[in-house]
């Protein structure tokens, strides 16, 4: 039984959605609130080398549907070991991509069948849903510019063609407009901090409960 809250954090390449899911943590931490940071590929001990063979063993010429298998062994881990868990122990769970990723990246960069993956994230998930997604919208130029600007080196998604960004934009935005219930969108092509307090304010309007009461008017204390 599920009594914690779940919310996800979902965007293009350089989108700035690790940024503002940390900045929401040190929210959290700061009022007190039990909470969990985790991430899509790499939140288990097992995924941690997924993640690793998936993005940057760029000798191994990961077939898509490799690929694909990979993404959805790594969610069936995350979920079981760390996010059910941190939900049952009632604590707010920040995750950095999850099915929706599935969807943009391998549905529309990859091409793979949207009701297909619909079912493969159901089956990894174990039918696990965020109560809560929030979408950093960036133009693809822009995101991927801030990605390349770290100097980590790119990894198999950041040297994909401008046109397969594109698509994985444009089924992230099909996403919000199918969801809107769910799925928060951010304008993140804008100065960090406007990007939180957008962020903040849309959240507040929908986070339920007393536990989140803090929130309201106090975050930028
Ligand atoms: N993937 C993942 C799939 O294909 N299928 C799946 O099912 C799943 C789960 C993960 C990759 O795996 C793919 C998607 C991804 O390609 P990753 O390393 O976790 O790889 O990469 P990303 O999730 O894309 O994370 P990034 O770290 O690249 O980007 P973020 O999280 O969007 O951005 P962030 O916060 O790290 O910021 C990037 C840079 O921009 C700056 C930051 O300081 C940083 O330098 N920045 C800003 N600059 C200007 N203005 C702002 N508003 C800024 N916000 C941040």
């Amino acid at each position: 039984m599920k009594k914690g809250f779940f919310i996800t954090f979902e965007g293009p390449e350089g989108s700035g959605k690790t940024t503002q899911m940390k900045l929401l943590g040190e929210i959290l931490k700061r009022y007190g609130v039990p909470y969990l940071l985790t991430r899509e590929p790499g939140g288990s001990r097992l995924s941690t080398q997924l993640r690793h063979w998936i993005l940057n063993r760029l000798e191994y010429n990961l077939m898509p549907e490799a690929e694909l298998f990979l993404f959805l062994a790594d969610r069936a881990q995350h979920v079981r070991e760390v996010v059910r868990p941190a939900l049952e122990k009632g604590k707010i769970v920040l995750c950095d991509r999850y099915t929706d990723s599935t969807l943009a990246y391998q549905g529309g960069g990859r091409g793979f069948d949207l009701k297909l993956l619909k079912i493969m994230n159901e089956a990894a998930s174990g039918g696990l849903k965020p109560n809560l997604t929030v979408l950093f919208d960036v133009p693809v130029e822009i995101g991927l510019k801030r990605a390349r600007g770290r100097g980590k080196g790119r990894d198999r998604m950041e040297r994909e063609k401008l046109e397969f960004h594109r698509r994985v934009r444009r089924i992230f935005l099909l996403i919000a407009r199918q969801e809107r219930r769910r799925v928060l969108v951010v304008n993140a092509n804008q100065a960090k901090e406007i990007v939180s307090e957008e962020m903040i304010d849309k959240l507040i309007e929908r986070l339920p409960g007393p536990q989140f009461r803090f929130l309201k008017g106090k975050y930028r204390g």
